[in-house]
Parts: C-alpha cells; sequence; structure tokens
C-alpha cells in the first residue's frame, strides 16, 4: 500500500537542471573544456563534487583539492544568480495539482534532493510548506545513487521503504530509490530512464490509481 511520495527536486519539480548545465558549461569554457548537454546526463542527481570531478576528468584536467573548492563555488555563486530570478510558473507541468491531490488522500509527501540549495529553491516557488519532510544535500554523507537520502525520508515520514513511491529524472536517482527498496517512476525519456518501474513525461493529469497499482 502507498503511503507516501519521495519526490526528487531537480528535473522533477523544476526544471533547473538547466540552470546546473549553463553554469558548469560557463566553467567548462572557462577551462577550455568541451562539455555538451549529453555529457550533462551524467550530473543530473550527482553532487556538486562529483559532478565537478566529471568535467575535469573530460577534460583531463588534474587539480588539486583547494582549486576543486574554489571552482565549485564559483559554479555554485552562478548557479545561484540564475535560480534567483526563477519564476513560479517554472513549476513544472501537474506538480502542484498532483501534490494537493496527494495531500487530500492523506499520502505522505517529501522532497528528497541531492541539492544543497534545496530550501532556496522551494522558497522561492513558494513550495516549502507542502511538504512534510525535506532532505537535502546538507543532511546526508552519501550521495545518490547510494540510497541514504531516500531512507532518511521514509524514516522521517514513519514509513516503509516498501510503501513509498519515488519521482526521479536521473538515473543515479533511480539506482538510489531502487537500492532503498522503493518503487520509481521516472520523469522523463523512456530510453534514458530504463530501470524505473514507470516513466511519465510530467505529472498532468497523474492519477492516484496509477501509482498505486505499481
Ligand atoms: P547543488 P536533485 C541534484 O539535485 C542535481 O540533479 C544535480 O545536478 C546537482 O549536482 C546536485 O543536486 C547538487 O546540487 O550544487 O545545488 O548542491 O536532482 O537530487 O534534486
Ligand atoms: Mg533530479
Amino acid at each position: 500500500m502507498v503511503k507516501a511520495c519521495i519526490f526528487d527536486l531537480d528535473g522533477v519539480i523544476v526544471d533547473t537542471a538547466k540552470y546546473h548545465y549553463l553554469a558548469w558549461k560557463k566553467l567548462a569554457d572557462e577551462l577550455g573544456i568541451n562539455f555538451t548537454e549529453k555529457d550533462n546526463e551524467r550530473l543530473k542527481g550527482v553532487s556538486r563534487k562529483q559532478s565537478l570531478e566529471i568535467i575535469l576528468e573530460l577534460g583531463n584536467l588534474k587539480l588539486d583539492e583547494k582549486e576543486k573548492e574554489r571552482l565549485a563555488e564559483k559554479k555554485n555563486n552562478w548557479y545561484v544568480e540564475y535560480i534567483s530570478r526563477m519564476e513560479k510558473s517554472e513549476i513544472l507541468p501537474g506538480v502542484e495539482e498532483f501534490v494537493n491531490k496527494l495531500r487530500e488522500n492523506n499520502i505522505k509527501i517529501a522532497i528528497a534532493s541531492a541539492s544543497k540549495n534545496t530550501r532556496t529553491i522551494l522558497e522561492r516557488l513558494g513550495l516549502e510548506k507542502k511538504f512534510d519532510v525535506i532532505i537535502d544535500g546538507t543532511m546526508i554523507d552519501k550521495a545518490k545513487p547510494n540510497p541514504e537520502i531516500f531512507l532518511k525520508a521514509a524514516e522521517c515520514l514513519k514509513v516503509q521503504p516498501g510503501e513509498c513511491i519515488v519521482f526521479e529524472d536521473a538515473v543515479a536517482g533511480i539506482e538510489s530509490a531502487k537500492r532503498a527498496g522503493m518503487k520509481v517512476i521516472g520523469v522523463g525519456d523512456p530510453s534514458i530512464l530504463i530501470d524505473a518501474d514507470a516513466v511519465i513525461q510530467n505529472f498532468e493529469g497523474l492519477d492516484l490509481h496509477f501509482i498505486c497499482t505499481l
């Protein structure tokens, strides 16, 4: 029985993935590294630190820890600038209606995002009070695909992993949720999200019966 839905943030609630891409692209250009939208798929759902490692690897560049920290901070400053201009209209189609439907049916809801900017984004979109629990990148030790983030969300919601449905747009996030023992609905391209139990394009018209039959 489904008692809770756990949402990833970037790429599920709002398309911040495009702002992550723009900020990483700016950094990669500065470093003379060729970084494409296809490469960006590998960054979805993984931590800031790990994302930088992937970009440096693409450019065959080895830097010391201090320099890496400086670059990650530089990227984050650009990213924060982009998201500070985000509008409520950028919430992805059907999200608010679906979340309201869950609340009306007493299904608990949580956010489980690797992003350390989670609260800033939710506040900017006026969504921070909609969720029973918010687990973000500041509260976990092990990044997705480790299951820690989703297990922590279930624990805080006081439900069992098997009673949760996760919504994820990233391959790393799907693996994380599966390892936590949860059902996963991918949001995006079915040819990329092949390990999800089902894939939707967005939340428009999504009904509870469908998620309960997974
Ligand atoms: P930040 P999610 C993830 O959020 C993003 O998908 C990923 O691209 C990003 O690197 C990560 O958050 C860390 O974000 O730099 O803001 O701390 O998809 O788990 O909601
Ligand atoms: Mg995501």
